[in-house]
């Protein structure tokens, strides 16, 4: 990358928690999304790294978010636990509930936790590793705004609605995907149009319904899903699960409630544990070793494991104790500071 800046990972971490402040986050919100925000930057995960304190202060201007929202977590059912974001960032609630959520995963074999009323716009790769780190495999869904078009639609009804899957394996580190089921996320088409790139072809459609490689033209038309029917499939499932089926709201809703306003969405979380050993009757050691069969016919034909590139980003900028991102963000973030 050229014309960028450095900053090392204490100086980083400064400016997210200072900027979050400054815009009227609590001291409990600034840190709980620094941790996720850095954790992407930290491996050069840029459309969810630092360039993300922008949609997070300008969606404060709007109201809407309660940036000193304290959580209310509840002990819903053996297997479900409930967050309540009471209006803030989704990663305050998810931090308070992660405890009881692995504490029900290892007495059960399997639980939910469902946040609620929460605003979201993160990736979700930190919170399924925090439950491989913990000897789980984790599932997280969120729907997002309706900017996605289903397979043979013309607008936009669907979220850009990640998925982010996570399995934990000994001595290394876990099995991890985390994609949005758009051909693009909507971050990485905001960061082409900062950059004036045009898109890849059948990434999106303007708002005639043509495709179109121009960002700002995709950006007011429609975002294709990934694997035509399968991705829309995917896609529609994540609204299901992460929508009414826990109470809350789909893209479209999330979309409705934000007035036109470019805030982050607004709606609820998924996130679904497992126990590879009660869930295998006892038998994980061995059923590991099975997985890293698999995992090794993978790699053994030179194909690579998804997340690969972010570990070895990751070991790359510990090293040297140093984050990279544009100027010009740079410029736009110090500008938040007051
Ligand atoms: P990417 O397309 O960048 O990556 C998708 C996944 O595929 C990553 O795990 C990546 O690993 C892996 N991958 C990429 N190339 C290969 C390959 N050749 N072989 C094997 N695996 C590969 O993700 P997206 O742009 O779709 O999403 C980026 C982020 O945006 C996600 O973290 C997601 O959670 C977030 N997001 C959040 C939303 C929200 O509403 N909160 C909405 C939409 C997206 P690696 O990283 O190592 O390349
Ligand atoms: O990149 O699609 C996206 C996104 C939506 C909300 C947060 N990120």
């Amino acid at each position: 990358m050229s014309d960028n800046i450095i900053l090392s990972l204490a100086q980083a971490r400064e400016l997210s928690e200072s900027i979050l402040m400054d815009n009227g986050f609590s001291e409990d919100h600034a840190k709980s999304i620094t941790d996720v925000i850095l954790a992407c930057q930290q491996d050069d995960c840029h459309s969810h790294g630092l360039f993300r304190l922008l949609m997070c202060t300008q969606s404060m201007k709007f109201g809407r978010i309660n940036g000193s929202a304290k959580p209310a977590i509840v002990d819903a059912a053996p297997s479900v636990v409930k967050a309540d974001a009471n209006g803030g960032i989704s990663l305050l609630a998810m931090d308070a509930a992660l405890p009881l959520l692995i504490e029900k995963t290892k007495k059960n074999g399997i639980a939910a936790l469902a946040i609620n009323r929460c605003f979201h716009f993160s990736a979700l790769w930190p919170e399924v590793e925090k439950l491989s780190a913990a000897g789980l495999a984790g599932l997280a869904m969120v729907p997002s705004h309706a900017w996605v078009a289903p397979a043979g639609g013309s607008r936009g009804t669907l979220g850009t609605n990640p998925l982010a899957f996570s399995w934990p394996r000994q001595g290394q580190h876990p099995f991890t995907f985390d994609f949005a089921t758009s051909q693009f996320a909507r971050g990485e088409i905001e960061l082409y149009r900062r950059a004036g790139k045009p898109l890849p072809e059948g990434v999106a459609i303007d708002k005639e319904g043509q495709p179109t490689t121009d960002a700002e033209a995709a950006m007011g038309g429609a975002m294709l899903t990934f694997g035509d029917y399968k991705g829309s499939a995917l896609s529609i499932m994540i609204e299901l699960l992460a929508g009414p089926l826990i109470d809350d709201l789909t893209s479209k809703e999330s979309m409705e409630a934000a007035n036109g306003q470019p805030e982050a969405p607004y709606h609820g979380e998924i996130i679904i544990a497992f126990d590879p050993n009660l869930l295998s009757g006892g038998k994980a050691a061995a059923n590991n070793d099975r997985a890293e069969r698999l995992f090794a016919d993978i790699i053994d034909q030179g194909a690579r494991l998804p997340s690969q590139r972010r570990y070895q980003a990751r070991e790359r900028n510990l090293a040297r104790d140093a984050v990279e991102i544009p100027q010009t963000l740079y410029n736009d973030l110090l500008a938040l500071r007051k």
